[in-house]
């Protein structure tokens, strides 16, 4: 992994096992991800390129290629995740491989949790559907998810590997996280009013304050 710079949050990433081959390019304050060698636009999957923000998923799970990027376009990042993972299993080992991947990603971008706001709450509707999410960028992975999900899958998604996803995300970015879908009736919709209400939690909790201190009763995070 690449340390990240001083001004520009950024991490690359490659992560190989037998079961998943993850390459990964973030950029906590978005713009281009051409320096960090970010995978080539192709509009088969998940793709959106404006000045502020390049956003390029393809994880071979079109719905968490959905997930990711709502998260991507809502925290302000760019992000490009290519995943080759073992789908003729199923869609555990990927869906599971790339939160993890994405977590670490998030964690060497952010660095030392020095001059940031730390807490970030986010509340995200999508018509029907509310739902809260609540983090701290704690160095102490925990996670709590309760999404309310009636369906076996959404997509080639499992719906059951959903709040995994989550998990598996706090659990490489060293952060708790609190995600619940507070109201709501259709499941697409709850999935993605959370990775929303996350991306907003995500964005104020990495804000920079402008200081240089520890935001912590005992001086380290
Ligand atoms: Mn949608």
């Amino acid at each position: 992994m690449s340390a990240p710079d001083i001004t520009r949050r950024t991490a690359t990433l490659n992560r190989n096992t037998n079961e998943t081959k993850i390459q990964i390019s973030l950029s906590l304050d978005g713009g281009s991800l051409q320096s960090l060698g970010g995978a080539a636009e192709d509009a088969s999957h998940a793709t959106q390129t404006s000045a502020a923000q390049s956003i390029n998923i393809n994880s071979g799970i079109g719905f968490l290629d959905h997930m990711l990027h709502a998260l991507a376009k809502h925290s302000g990042w760019s992000l490009s995740l290519a995943c080759q993972g073992d789908l003729h299993i199923d869609d555990h080992h990927t869906a599971e491989d790339c939160a993890l991947a994405l977590g670490s990603a998030f964690k060497d971008a952010i660095g030392p949790i020095v001059g940031y706001k730390r807490f970030g709450t986010g509340f995200a509707p999508l018509d029907e559907a509310l739902s809260r999410a609540v983090v701290d960028l704690s160095n102490r992975p925990c996670a709590t998810v309760d999404l309310k999900l009636k369906r076996e899958r959404i997509g080639d998604l499992s719906c059951e590997m959903i709040p995994h996803v989550l998990a598996s995300f706090a659990q490489n970015a060293g952060i708790t996280m609190h995600v619940d879908v507070l109201k709501g009736e259709n499941d697409h919709h709850k999935a993605e009013s959370a990775f929303k209400a996350l991306a907003l939690a995500l964005k104020e909790a990495t804000t920079r304050t402008g200081s240089n201190d520890v935001p912590s009763t005992k001086g380290v995070l």
